[in-house]
């Protein structure tokens, strides 16, 4: 049903490519509570062109709160309803072309979301999207607010990949980003001189406290000096941040044909600490900083055109 086009004129549909899925008389999107039998998904879902997800529900519905401000499309009620009704697993929010989706903290929890959202995005015969990941991360080396683009998303050797095991067995996948995109973010960037942005890989890790070469988890086993050793070299190869879900994110949109990009402020500076102790207003206001980029992005880049979208 959707061909994978990518040539410049030609509409790029996303691609689930399980084959298994032809064969399925109905498909119902578990944590979503979503389902192609219940749901009438090319009507709710057939006008997406841009999905940003992050990890809290609660930034995913300010975020489309302001992004309907800023886009002039605010819903007449002020409403704006969580369409991954009666399941607390994943939120979801639209407006307009913009759907907004929390996925949790973690690979498996990115991993499952996005299972979910590719297949819901083919379903609804959804083409030419654009799906960036907006969160929080630990700079390295970086002021804290500052606003990391990802040029290559990293595992915890410095790979641009992201291995799964499948039946047992590791299946290692490419974790390339949109490079466009990632300049467009960029651009967007220099208009918001009251942070920096800049462009770097993201290491991706599996814990936050032992994987991210943290002194203050329950458990420790190196030494302060191994901990700067690491973090020099993972500097060294060109890492500016660290988060948890850019790389499985990443292989997934790419396997799937999605133009994909991950913006992430630093919350902290890891060659400094370790602990997360900014004032709850400072984090707020930083948190936001990755949602103004998106939202200039929607408004100006060669990308977005939202106007053509708009006026559909
Ligand atoms: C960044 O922040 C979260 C951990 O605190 C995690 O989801 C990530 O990638
Ligand atoms: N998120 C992370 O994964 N690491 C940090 O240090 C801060 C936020």
């Amino acid at each position: 049903m959707c061909s994978a086009g990518t040539e410049k004129n030609e509409e790029r549909y996303v691609h689930a490519t399980n084959p298994h899925l032809e064969y399925m008389k109905e498909d119902f999107l578990y944590h979503f509570n979503l389902g192609t039998a219940t749901h009438d998904l090319p009507a709710m879902f057939g006008d997406v062109k841009f999905v940003c997800v992050g990890g809290s529900p609660w930034r995913m519905k300010e975020f489309i709160k302001y992004i309907a401000g800023e886009l002039g499309l605010v819903s007449p009620d002020g409403e704006y309803p969580n369409l991954c009704e009666e399941t607390d697993r994943y939120a979801m929010y639209k407006i307009g072309p913009v759907l907004s989706v929390s996925h949790g903290i973690g690979v498996p929890s990115m991993s499952v979301m996005m299972h979910e959202l590719i297949k819901l995005l083919q379903y609804a015969q959804c083409s030419d999207i654009i799906v960036v990941r907006l969160g929080t991360s630990g700079g390295i080396g970086l002021k804290p607010g500052t606003v990391v683009v990802t040029k290559q998303a990293v595992d915890t050797m410095f790979r641009p990949q992201f291995e799964q095991r499948i039946l047992g067995k590791p299946v290692v996948r490419g974790t390339e980003l949109d490079a466009d995109l990632a300049d467009e973010l960029l651009e967007c960037g220099k208009e918001h001189s009251e942070f920096e942005t800049i462009i770097g890989n993201t290491m991706c890790t599996m814990d936050f406290y032992e994987g991210q070469a943290r002194l203050d988890g329950a458990f420790c086993s190196y030494t302060e000096e191994d901990k700067q050793k690491y973090l020099d070299s993972a500097y060294t190869t060109g890492v500016r941040n660290i988060e948890m879900e850019s790389t499985v994110f990443a292989a997934m949109c790419k396997l799937s044909n999605i133009r994909a990009a991950v913006l992430c402020v630093t919350v902290l500076d890891r060659l400094k600490g370790d602990q997360v102790t900014i004032p709850r207003d400072v984090f707020k206001r930083f948190e936001q900083r990755p949602q103004n980029l998106m939202g200039l992005h929607l408004q100006t880049s060669p990308s977005s055109d939202i106007g053509v979208f708009l006026s559909l």
